[in-house]
This record gives C-alpha cells, sequence and structure tokens, in this order.
C-alpha cells in the first residue's frame, strides 16, 4: 500500500513526518517520484493537476489536504467509485474563528476609526456605535469550521446566527434555512462572514440583492472562496456608503492580480488566503485515521461527494 503526496498538498517534510508518527510502515511517495504507479493506492493532494489522478489505476481513496472540496476537483477526471474525503482540520477551524474574531472586535470597537485619528493626531474618545456584546454576526454556511466559529463569537458575546441551505439543528445557534430564511438572515447581520462551501447553487451568493439587505453599516468577511462575491456589487455597496468594510481572504483569481481595485481600496482589507490554513500537526490524525479504514476496508471519515461540492 503507497501513498502519493502531491505537490501542493502543503509543507512535504511534515507531513512525511507527522505520517510516520503515527503509520511508521506507510510508504511515502512524492510526486512526481512515485515509482510504479500500480503500486499507488492512495493520493493526499491539494488541487492536482489535471490527469493526476488517471495516473493510478489502482487508487482507493483521495484524501484532501484542504477542507474545501473544490480543491479535490482541479483534476476534474475523478474516478468513479473511488471515495474522497476532505479534511476538517481542528486547528484550521480555530484559525479561522480567531481570524473572524479579530475583524469583528476590529471594527466593532472601533480601532479603524482610531487608526485614522491616530494619522491626524486626533485623541478623541468615540461613542461605540452599537455596545460590542450585542454585535450582531451572521454566518453564511454553520457546518464544522462555521460552527467553531460562532461559538467562538458567542464567547464572547456577538448574538450569532446561521443560514444553511437545509433546516438543520445548530443547538444554540440561531438558524435562518433554506431561501425563505436568506432576506431576514441579512437584515439583522451587522457583520456577514462567508463560510460557504463553493457550489453552482452558492456562486455569486454575496450580490447585489444580497448585500442591499445587510443593515447600513455593515461589514463582510469572505472566507469561503473569491466566487462567492460579485466583485462589482461589492464595490458599489462600499462606494455608496451603504456597507463599512469588508475582508477578503479568498479572490476569484489567486494571488489578487497587480493592480486590482481591492487593493487600495479605503474599505477593503485584503489577506493571501491565510485565514485558515492547513496543519500538518495536527491535520495528519485525521488523514492516519482515514489511511487505517482504507486498509480495513471501512468507510472514510469526512467522506464527500465531489459532485455536489460538499
Ligand atoms: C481549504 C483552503 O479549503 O485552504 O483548505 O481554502
Amino acid at each position: 500500500m503507497a501513498l502519493v503526496f502531491s505537490p501542493g498538498a502543503g509543507p512535504t517534510d511534515i507531513w512525511r513526518r507527522e505520517l510516520a508518527r503515527l503509520i511508521p510502515d506507510l510508504d511515502f511517495r512524492v510526486w512526481p517520484d512515485y515509482g510504479d504507479p500500480a503500486e499507488i493506492d492512495i493520493a493526499l493532494v491539494w488541487r492536482p493537476a489535471p490527469g493526476t489522478y488517471r495516473r493510478f489505476p489502482n487508487l482507493k481513496a483521495i484524501l484532501s489536504a484542504g477542507a474545501g472540496v473544490d480543491g479535490i476537483k482541479t483534476d476534474p477526471e475523478l474516478p468513479p467509485g473511488v471515495p474522497v474525503a476532505r479534511l476538517v482540520d481542528p486547528w484550521m477551524a480555530n484559525a479561522m474563528a480567531e481570524f473572524v474574531l479579530h475583524w469583528v472586535l476590529h471594527y466593532g470597537r472601533r480601532f479603524d476609526a482610531y487608526a485614522d485619528q491616530q494619522r491626524r493626531q486626533e485623541w478623541r474618545e468615540l461613542d461605540e456605535e452599537a455596545p460590542f456584546d450585542r454585535a450582531r454576526v451572521g454566518l453564511l454556511g454553520c457546518g464544522q469550521i462555521g460552527g467553531v466559529i460562532a461559538r467562538q463569537l458567542m464567547a464572547i458575546g456577538c448574538a450569532v446566527a446561521g443560514w444553511t441551505r437545509r433546516p438543520q439543528d445548530l443547538g444554540p445557534i440561531e438558524n435562518f434555512p433554506g431561501p425563505a430564511g436568506l432576506i431576514p438572515f441579512l437584515r439583522r447581520s451587522d457583520y456577514l462572514v462567508c463560510v460557504l462551501p463553493l457550489t453552482p447553487e452558492t456562486q455569486g451568493v454575496l450580490n447585489r440583492r444580497a448585500l442591499a439587505w445587510l443593515p447600513n453599516g455593515a461589514v463582510v468577511i469572505n472566507i469561503a472562496r473569491g466566487a462567492h462575491l460579485v466583485e462589482g456589487d461589492l464595490l458599489a455597496a462600499l462606494d455608496s456608503g451603504h456597507l463599512k468594510a469588508a475582508v477578503l481572504d479568498v479572490f476569484a483569481e489567486e494571488p489578487l492580480a497587480a493592480g486590482h481595485a481591492f487593493w487600495k481600496h479605503p474599505a477593503i482589507v485584503v489577506t493571501p488566503h491565510i485565514a485558515g490554513t492547513t496543519n500538518p500537526v495536527t491535520a495528519a490524525a485525521q488523514v492516519a485515521e482515514n489511511i487505517r479504514r482504507i486498509r480495513a476496508g471501512a468507510p472514510l471519515l469526512n467522506p464527500v461527494d465531489p459532485r455536489s461540492g460538499y
């Protein structure tokens, strides 16, 4: 049984070391020096090039080194019947929660305005626009990652609601499911955080109509995929003053092109897709468990249907 590690799946040496610690007899091979392709039965990938999967005629499973299912489909020729699993790394979910907390605190406590005052050497205490402990945050997508973000926001007193595609019990998180829930959900979201998987259904969900339902002065935080956002609609909503700010970690085209309007927009924060990156030290446990399951012929943890996108 041999595993091929595809370029792009992260730091090779750390993955090799962590997987060897958990599965000492694992035959870990690194693309393109994988030897006999017929011996490869597991592919650990992130954004593999087209034509990758078809090289391995005996694949038993495809394991993603990232959370988004789109990171598996960059090679569209998925071998039929081969199970696929995505990664649910607790470290990644926590990192994404920290990212969201940081920006909610930043705008909620008006650190943006204090930074402007400092540039003007102005000493002035600002009124809090709304007491921070009542900040209403809306999570577009409330699955494994969204759930972690929601709990951490609630721990600092935010009023958190979720929007899910289908009705779902989110425990203490108020849910506004389905198409009927979307407008009431948007109307109460001072901070709109997108953590949805990218599917044909969710592409462009952050569009002019949706942004218009947000309260005046709302902040949009996108840590999902750039294609969720209609860029021109966001710029118009910021330039009209309807939205206060946008924090964008993901872009339709990455890296964000030099000269793109987002780089210099005074109300946009750009980060280079770092809200939550895979940490092999914590992620290897799930990959190792799935390798054990493949060996035992058992169903994978966190299986996905790449065709549906989640
Ligand atoms: C992921 C990502 O999906 O890094 O893992 O965006």
